[in-house]
């Protein structure tokens, strides 16, 4: 029979490429889309024909239960959240709502559904924080490093991922949490350090830019493909039992590595470029992040494919040639 999945957050990246995921192996997908004034479907415009697009708000529990009622689905991806880490040092509170209680709600609409959908919570690396300052040689994992979380956004991240593990344990939910490294694509928002950089780069190769400020270009990050991490993603509610995985690469790289390679794609010497702009600087940083994600290689056989310099490459080649 043909299985159901509700995705929030198909607006975003992550959202957009799972959908693609689950239509190319013959899901129904349910779509959650908050209310805009502009009526965008950003990322998903392309999906607008071949999913059911259903408004709600993570923040608002009915609109939630309504779409469980309404989908009756086997999987719920929840892929929502306020994203932006910068960001929620200026809006704690409404990080707090949607990323934190968000999860909350989504838990609570399954539950009292009476169905047994399985939920898929899209925690981070965040967690880690500080926790991951002594560098483990493997790589920071669940079983490793302790969690710090160093942002609001990372502190609603964190009840988020004990929430999903508390309502795995008291209710027999089938609940987990993706605990993914940074993945990025030519749909990641443009407010995150690599599509800024790409974005700027074809700016600047077609003369109508002339700098790129940017904060600390040497915190390093475990970037991948968001298309390999939502394979991960799947796979996590296909396993036999509810589980939690680190996805990563298992390699990092300064934010001043990435604008070399991007810079260099369009022929040009970052150097002459990019400027340093004290207050694009956060309040506290993780300054590193490299994960180890072989529990899910063992037991998930997922591995991500595309390569960093392939990343890169993706990325500041959609924005050389955006008209
Ligand atoms: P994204 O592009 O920022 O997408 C976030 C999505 O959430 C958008 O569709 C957004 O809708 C929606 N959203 C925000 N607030 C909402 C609310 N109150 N109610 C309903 N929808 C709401 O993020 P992403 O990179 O795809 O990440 C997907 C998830 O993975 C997020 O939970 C993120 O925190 C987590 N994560 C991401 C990474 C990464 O490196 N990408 C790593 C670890 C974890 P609008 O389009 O209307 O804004
Ligand atoms: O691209 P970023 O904003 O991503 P960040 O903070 O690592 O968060 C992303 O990954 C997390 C997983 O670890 C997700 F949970 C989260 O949702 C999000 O997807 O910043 C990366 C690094 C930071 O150290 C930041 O300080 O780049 C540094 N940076 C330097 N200049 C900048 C800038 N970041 C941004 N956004 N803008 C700058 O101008």
């Amino acid at each position: 029979m043909r299985r159901t999945a509700i995705v929030t957050g198909v607006t975003g990246q992550d959202g957009s490429y799972l959908a693609d995921l689950l239509l190319e192996k013959d899901y129904n997908v349910y779509g959650l889309k908050r209310r805009t004034s502009s009526n965008s479907l950003e990322c998903a415009a392309h999906l607008a024909s071949s999913i059911e697009i259903v408004e709600g708000d993570l923040a608002d529990l009915p609109s939630l239960q309504r779409l469980c009622q309404l989908a009756k689905a086997d999987e719920f991806y929840n892929m929502a959240a306020q994203s932006h880490v910068g960001t929620s040092f200026n809006q704690p509170v409404y990080t707090a709502q949607a990323t934190a209680l968000g999860v909350l709600n989504c838990l609570e609409a399954i539950r009292h559904s009476g169905l047994h959908t399985r939920f898929l919570q899209a925690s981070t690396s965040e967690l880690f924080g500080d926790g991951g300052t002594n560098r483990p040689a493997e790589g920071l994992s669940l079983e490793n490093t302790p969690f710090y979380p160093r942002s609001p956004y990372g502190v609603a991240k964190l009840y988020g991922f004990w929430i999903t593990k508390n309502y795995r344990e008291s209710y027999k939910m089938f609940a987990a949490n993706s605990v993914a490294f940074n993945h990025e694509s030519p749909r990641r928002g443009p407010q995150f350090v690599t599509r800024k950089i790409a974005i700027a780069v074809g700016k600047i190769k077609r003369g109508e830019q002339d700098y790129l400020h940017l904060g600390n270009i040497d915190a390093c990050r475990d970037w991948g493909h968001a298309a390999d991490y939502v394979d991960g993603m799947w796979r996590m509610l296909q396993h036999g039992h509810p589980e939690d995985f680190v996805l990563a690469t298992g390699e990092t790289y300064s934010v001043k590595d990435f604008c070399f390679l991007a810079f260099q794609r369009a022929g040009l010497d970052y150097r002459q470029y990019v400027k340093i702009d004290p207050t694009l600087y956060r309040p506290a940083e993780i300054e590193y992040l490299r994960g180890d994600a072989r529990r899910a290689h063992e037991l998930l056989g997922w591995k991500p494919k595309i390569e960093f310099k392939d990343l890169v490459n993706e990325m500041v080649d959609a924005e050389l040639n955006r008209k």
